[in-house]
């Protein structure tokens, strides 16, 4: 089916979990771009709906709840509380923002079960899973913690190594224990159901390998290699006491898998929004359904619901999946759990009134292709030469001229000279090639396209020099400032569906109260002569350095906080024989002189008293203690191990040290003396 013939778009988001809040990478894969797009349709006059929500269900909120000692409802209405008001913070137009525990959501979520259940379209099928017999319940594979059959980590979980990274099944598990008691689980016999993706294998195929071939590539490409290895089936049910309850006899502690539910949450949403007409976004033919999404969502948004939503039978499937690919931070993958990710409800608090900024800055940065950093230094240079340098400047010039020379009053246009033409040509393509990009879902060529607008009206403000004429040709001027100022009107429709809170405010100091719409983007009358305009106000401030710096430092922060914390949680090294630790000959010994080595600023030279006639130790804890202190003090040191050279000195041990948690060394002493040379057993 054609664009023009669909009559509404039904934009979808995906749903975050509610297990923590919202950061950077979310708004600029997902939220930004539909927020924009939604606009964009809405100023078109086109009938769309931008649906939101929380996703409340899954194993990582159970178990946050348990870590935390509170409920999982606990954990979810603070997040949900976070996040929705972040997002209404940032300006993100969501004409609903919902959440799965509502109860529309579990009643919707058990029909559509119910009706696949009845339509015969699921397997059931049994296994066997851990089951932990002190808490009287099946373990999901995040319960279960164990030794890594690959690199010996004994604090492994049941789907991944998180020391070596390998994909795991609990099974796999070497010493398996339960993370709720504690205790050994045993395999038992569980049933559940599955979706028989392979049974709608051919139809995905055709459906989108032949008939979406439009869709992104990076899309269409992880699609490709999900349908070229072959579809198994799935099961869309968990032994877990968090979720919505399958809604079948005989499944008692039984709840939806939460990428079944959670989908299905779109719907709900939809339905909890518009009671009467929800059907129409759903079912009718002429709606274009839209989801937006990060690109580890796309195999669930491309194959598996839309697989679920054709058993069901009654729905549409997606016109178009644009998922964007990963912002990093700072050169290093986002990531919540070790909290590197500026999140919006700080920066929100942070930044008040510089929403924009940052949708400015995530738009021109969007991970569109491929994956992309965001740096703060980036982020202060886009806000430095882009908004303030030539947006901001722009503005500000058209307005504060006009109320020098004609008191605020828009003034009339003369004859137009050929380069008055020229700009208005420029001025004027801009709408269609604007158009397109933001059709196609290009989201930072369309804010580019939307930036140039603001460089053409710098440009002819800079060639023609109305400043210099105010002496010798007011008329002139006059003309000047006319198309300035409605070149700035320009701005406020173009930049809307970008940048909502700049344009509201050039609105108002253009004193003009009705938006003029989309389709009167790229005329030159959107200002009428006489009419009167607002007070000039700057659209953006400079970003100084120490607001950027404090930024830099509260990462660094972060950063340091997560290598202690890796270092609390090095797992055990993998097992020696005990021969090979009988090899280790370690002593104790006094140490006679100590000094720091020329030219090597973490050496320290030791003179020891071995009980032997000494020996010279070379040893990296210069940063870590004065010299003296140690004169006097006993140290363990390896004794047997060859001699190596450090800056010319001949090495003859190691002296041993613990790490604590900071870094620091301490080093490792007897707690009483004893002769020096003595055996370390
Ligand atoms: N909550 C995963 C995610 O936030 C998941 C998306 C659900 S969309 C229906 O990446
Ligand atoms: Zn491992």
């Amino acid at each position: 089916m054609k664009d023009q013939q669909f009559k509404r778009t039904l934009i979808t988001t995906a749903l975050p979990y509610a297990n923590g809040p919202v950061h950077i990478g979310h708004l600029a894969g997902v939220y930004v771009p539909a927020d924009i797009y939604a606009r964009y349709l809405r100023l078109r006059g086109r009938d769309c709906l931008l649906i939101g929500g929380s996703d409340e269900h899954g194993v990582p909120i159970a178990l946050k709840a348990k870590a935390e000692g509170c409920s999982p409802q606990e954990v979810v209405d603070r997040y949900h509380n976070i996040i929705k008001k972040s997002f209404e913070g940032l300006g993100i137009s969501f004409d609903i923002y919902s959440r799965t525990t509502s109860e529309m959501h579990r009643q919707t979520a058990s029909e559509f079960f119910r009706k696949l259940y009845e339509k015969g379209e699921f397997v059931e099928q049994t296994s066997e899973q851990y089951y932990d017999e002190e808490a009287k319940q099946f373990l999901a594979d995040r319960y279960i913690t164990g030794t890594c059959p690959h690199c010996s980590n004994e604090r492994a979980y049941g789907d991944q190594c998180e020391a070596c990274g390998t994909s795991l099944n609990a099974t796999d598990l070497i010493n398996p224990r339960s993370a709720i008691s504690g205790s050994a689980p045993v395999l038992r016999e569980t049933k559940h159901w599955y979706l028989p993706l392979d049974k709608h294998e051919a139809f995905l195929k055709e459906w989108i390998l032949e008939g979406h071939k439009e869709w992104k590539s990076n899309v269409y490409g992880q699609c490709k290699s999900w349908l070229d290895m072959g579809l198994q089936p799935r099961a869309v049910s968990r032994d877990l006491d968090w979720g919505i309850p399958v809604p079948v006899e005989g499944a008692e502690g039984k709840v939806l898998y939460v990428w079944f539910d959670a989908p299905i949450g779109y719907i709900s949403n939809t339905k909890e929004l518009c009671p009467e007409t929800w059907e129409t976004w759903w079912k009718s033919e002429d709606t274009r359904l839209l989801h937006f999404i990060g690109k580890d969502n796309i195999v669930f948004h491309c194959i598996v619901f839309p697989a679920m939503l054709r058993a069901e039978g009654s729905f549409i499937l997606p016109e178009n999946v644009p998922a964007n690919e990963f912002l990093n931070l700072e050169g290093d993958k986002i990531s919540t759990s070790r909290n590197w990710a500026v999140w919006l409800h700080e920066y929100l608090e942070e930044f008040p009134g510089k929403q924009d900024v940052l949708r400015y800055v995530l738009t021109a940065n969007a991970p569109e292709t491929k994956d992309n950093d965001f740096t703060w230094r980036d982020f202060q240079a886009r806000n430095n030469n882009e908004l303030v340098a030539i947006f901001g400047n722009f503005v500000n010039r058209a307005l504060v001229l006009t109320h020098k020379y004609f008191e605020g009053v828009v003034p009339s246009r003369g004859e137009l000279t050929d380069y008055d033409r020229q700009t208005i040509e420029e001025f004027a393509a801009v709408k269609a090639t604007l158009e397109h990009q933001l059709e196609t879902f290009h989201f930072r060529e369309a804010l580019k396209e939307a930036m140039n607008l603001a460089r053409i009206g710098n440009k002819y403000l800079a060639d023609t020099e109305p400043w210099k004429l105010a002496k010798t040709d007011m008329p002139r001027v006059a003309s000047i400032l006319n198309l300035a100022l409605q070149i700035t009107a320009n701005l406020a429709i173009a930049f809307e569906p970008f940048l909502p809170f700049s344009a509201t405010k050039l609105m108002a100091m253009l004193s003009v109260e009705a938006p003029f719409g989309w389709d009167r983007l790229g005329s030159t009358d959107l200002l009428p002569e006489g009419h009167r305009l607002g007070t000039p106000e700057l659209l953006f401030e400079k970003l100084e350095d120490n607001v950027i710096e404090a930024q830099i430092q509260k990462l660094q922060a972060t950063k340091k906080a997560n290598e202690q914390a890796a270092h609390r949680a090095e797992p055990i090294a993998a097992p020696i024989d005990f021969e090979d630790f009988l090899k280790l000959d370690i002593r104790v010994g006094t140490v006679l002189e100590c000094e720091k080595v020329p030219k090597a600023d973490k050496l320290l030279r030791f003179r020891i008293d071995d009980g032997l006639g000494g020996r010279t130790i070379v040893s990296g804890i210069a940063k870590h203690y004065q010299p003296e202190e140690l004169v006097g003090k006993q140290v363990c040191f390896i004794a047997n191990l060859p001699p190596r050279k450090l800056k010319g000195i001949d090495s003859e041990g190691m002296i041993l040290s613990a790490e604590g948690a900071d870094g620091a060394l301490k080093v490792v002493m007897p707690s009483a003396d004893v002769a020096p040379g003595s055996q370390v057993k």
